[in-house]
Formats: C-alpha cells, sequence, structure tokens
C-alpha cells in the first residue's frame, strides 16, 4: 500500500540530481577524503531510504542523521554503510546503538561512563565519534583536558571503540571564512594535543566541503548541497558547483470558480474581489507544510506566476487565475515549469528563512515520487509507510 497515493498533491524527488550534486562534490575533494551524506530529518524531508541508497551508490560511503532512531529505521531497511547519529543519545541506549552497529557522537565523559555500564552485557562494541564544540557553542568538549579524561576512561576499557573525531562550523556560508578558520585552529590544537588518532576525522558540511580545502581532513559530511541547494543566498553565486534541487511540489487544480467584486475568499474574507475574478482550488495547506505564511506566494500554472489569495487553510488555498482553467491542470509550487522557477530559495525568502526548512516542513501527509532517468522509481506515501 505505501506505494499508493490517492491524493493530487506531491513531491518529486530527482535522484539523478541527488547523485549528480554528491558527485559533483566529490569531484572537488582529494580521492582519500570520503563523504558520509547527511540524511537526517527524512533526508531534509526528500525521503531517507531513497535518498540514503541513491548517496551510496553515487559514491558516499557512510551517512549520518541526528536521532538513533533515525539510523534504527535505515537499518531495518536493510541499509548496512556505516552510519553516525550526530545528536546526542542516551548512554542507556548504547547497546541498541552497538546491537544496530550504530556509531554515536560523545560529546562528555558522562556519556561514556553510563554507556559503560550499560554495555556490560553486551556482546557487540560501541563505536564512537567524539565531538569537539570549536566555535558552534552546541554539542562537544571544549578543551584538551576534557578530551584527556575521556582518552584516560576509554584507554581502560574495551567495550567502546573510537571511530571518529569532529567539529562543525558555524559560519561556514558566510562571506568571510574567518570564524571557521579560528574553529578549525582551535580542533588541531585539540587534535594534537590526543595520544592518537581514530581513523575517521571530519570537520566540513556542505559550505566547507565546497570552499574550506584544508578543512577536508578524510571525510566530509554533506547534506544541503546533496538536496541541490546553497548553503546561504550569501555565497550562492560562488559556489565551485552547478547545483541541481532535488525536489519539486506540484499539485492540481481541483475547482476552478468566478467570484465578482465584494466577494471574499478563504476564512476571515481578507481577500476581497474588486472585479469578476477566476479563483482557482488547491489541495494544499499547512498540515502539508504548506504555511500561512505563504499567502501572497506565487505559484506556478502553465509557465505563468499567480498568487495565492487569501489565508491558507490547513488542507486547501486557493489561487487567482486571469481566465478560467482546466481542472487538474498541474500547478508547481516548488519547481520549473516553462521559462518560470520557484525555488526553496524564494519560499525561504518569503518566510524569512532558509531553504532547509522549506524542504524539511513537507509533511507526512505529501507523497514523495522518485524519479531516476525521467521515470518513475518509486513512491512513498508516509500516511501508509510501516
Ligand atoms: N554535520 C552536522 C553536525 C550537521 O548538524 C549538519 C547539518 C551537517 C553536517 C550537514 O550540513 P549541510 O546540510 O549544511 O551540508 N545540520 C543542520 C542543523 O543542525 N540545522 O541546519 C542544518
Amino acid at each position: 500500500m505505501s506505494n499508493q497515493f490517492y491524493r493530487d498533491t506531491w513531491a518529486e524527488v530527482n535522484l539523478d540530481h541527488v547523485q549528480e550534486n554528491l558527485k559533483a562534490i566529490k569531484e572537488l575533494l582529494p580521492k582519500d577524503t570520503a563523504v558520509m551524506a547527511v540524511v537526517k530529518a527524512n533526508a531534509y524531508g526528500h525521503g531517507d531510504i531513497q535518498v540514503a541508497k541513491a548517496a551510496l551508490d553515487a559514491g558516499a560511503t557512510s551517512l549520518a542523521v541526528a536521532l538513533l532512531d533515525e539510523g534504527i529505521r535505515l537499518r531495518e531497511h536493510g541499509i548496512e554503510a556505516p552510519i553516525l547519529v550526530l545528536g546526542s543519545t542516551r548512554g542507556s541506549d548504547a547497546p541498541v546503538a552497538a546491537e544496530y552497529g550504530i556509531s554515536v557522537t560523545v560529546h562528555n565523559e558522562s556519556y561514556i561512563e553510563e554507556a559503560l555500564k550499560h554495555l556490560k552485557e553486551s556482546e557487540q562494541q560501541l563505536h564512537i565519534h567524539i565531538k569537539i564544540d570549536t566555535g558552534m557553542g552546541r554539542l562537544g568538549i571544549r578543551t584538551k583536558e576534557e578530551m584527556k579524561d575521556i582518552e584516560y576512561i576509554l584507554q581502560k576499557q574495551n567495550k567502546i571503540q573510537v571511530e571518529g573525531v569532529f567539529t562543525h562550523f558555524a559560519k561556514a556560508d558566510e562571506e568571510d571564512l574567518e570564524h571557521s578558520k579560528n574553529q578549525l585552529m582551535k580542533f588541531l590544537l585539540i587534535l594534537h594535543s590526543m595520544n592518537s588518532l581514530p581513523p575517521m576525522i571530519h570537520t566540513s558540511n556542505s559550505a566547507a566541503a565546497m570552499r574550506l580545502p584544508d578543512a577536508y581532513f578524510n571525510m566530509v559530511r554533506v547534506g544541503i548541497a546533496m538536496y541541490g541547494l546553497s548553503p546561504s543566498p550569501e555565497i550562492k553565486n560562488e559556489l565551485p558547483v552547478n547545483l541541481k534541487p532535488a525536489l519539486s511540489l506540484y499539485t492540481r487544480v481541483k475547482q476552478v470558480k468566478q467570484i465578482f467584486a465584494g466577494d471574499t475568499v478563504s476564512y476571515g474574507g481578507t481577500y476581497e474581489a474588486k472585479a469578476p475574478e477566476w479563483i482557482v482550488t488547491l489541495p494544499i495547506g499547512y498540515a502539508d507544510g504548506w504555511i500561512r505564511k505563504l499567502s501572497g506566494q506565487n505559484v506556478l500554472i502553465k509557465g505563468k506566476r499567480t498568487p495565492i489569495v487569501g489565508r491558507i487553510c490547513m488542507d486547501q488555498c486557493m489561487v487567482r487565475v486571469d481566465e478560467p482553467i482546466q481542472e487538474d491542470t498541474i500547478v508547481t509550487l516548488i519547481g520549473t515549469d516553462g521559462q518560470e522557477a520557484i525555488t526553496a530559495d524564494e519560499l525561504a525568502e518569503k518566510l524569512e528563512t532558509i531553504n532547509y526548512e522549506i524542504t524539511c516542513q513537507l509533511s507526512y501527509r505529501i507523497p514523495r515520487v522518485y524519479k531516476t532517468g525521467g521515470k518513475i522509481v518509486d513512491i512513498v506515501n508516509p500516511l501508509f509507510r510501516k
């Protein structure tokens, strides 16, 4: 059942673009720098299993998620590649991570103490990546002393194995890379203080992978660029790769009606016709992630921009068109139609947010249709997914 859907709104994910973006980034890297594909948050809304498989086929060697639960989901779908949980996990869940062969991020000593208690009975070793906070101010140890303490506990046991050490940049997507270079220096200082280095050392997100070769080490963690979106509007025009957005969002015209001067549209009647007008009802609303603040945003119908009028409802919204059109006509909410395009960047600007949030907010009600070579290769209706 999970490959059926019975509504006229869907997201199309071009897996060729995911792979082309990833390969283009790989081209920038030295041969011995691996790519970890970041597929957390359902692959930024694109669909974790499909994107993970496409990324691995295109040369990524490992995957990153934010939650242990997300990693388990990948394993349960048969994905055997190395997986790292970037976020925090509970020490008491260490045996679960070990059992599934999922590596976790460690950001303090107390996690290790707790994990060791729980790993006593465990047959499997737990693999960890130690996180260093060099200026993101989020997860991670900040000093050589903390690293020494962690190394000290770890050398007395054999249940936990250090697989990696990493940090995360806060401003690699800004014009000025000074802050990132500073973070890199702090990272190197702690790295040099370590008794021995683990096999994986990584710092770069998409922005750094495209702009900061000094930060490559032996792996980069690529998220947003794999989805074909720029890490920020600021650096969009100076990226060394031509990123191709992977996701488009479509719906269909469900009703076409004429209204007259004084008639209003949607809740609150905030939109009032000044003259006879044609109004089209679309089956997408805020419960799909097409949020109320998008009122006034354009959509594309037959290659022309046309505005959403009135308040966006939970499941529907209305647009004004110049002339009556056929019911079931395809409407592009994100993507290209003829000469016109509406990008996640445009929506992000309208909503005063970032493109990451646009694709992540597409909800569980939107079926995802996967294409390769222009053909549908898979359909996931999250409402039916097990
Ligand atoms: N590494 C870590 C630790 C991350 O948190 C992220 C993205 C990435 C790599 C990939 O970054 P990219 O998508 O810019 O390539 N994390 C987040 C976040 O927490 N909020 O927005 C993006």
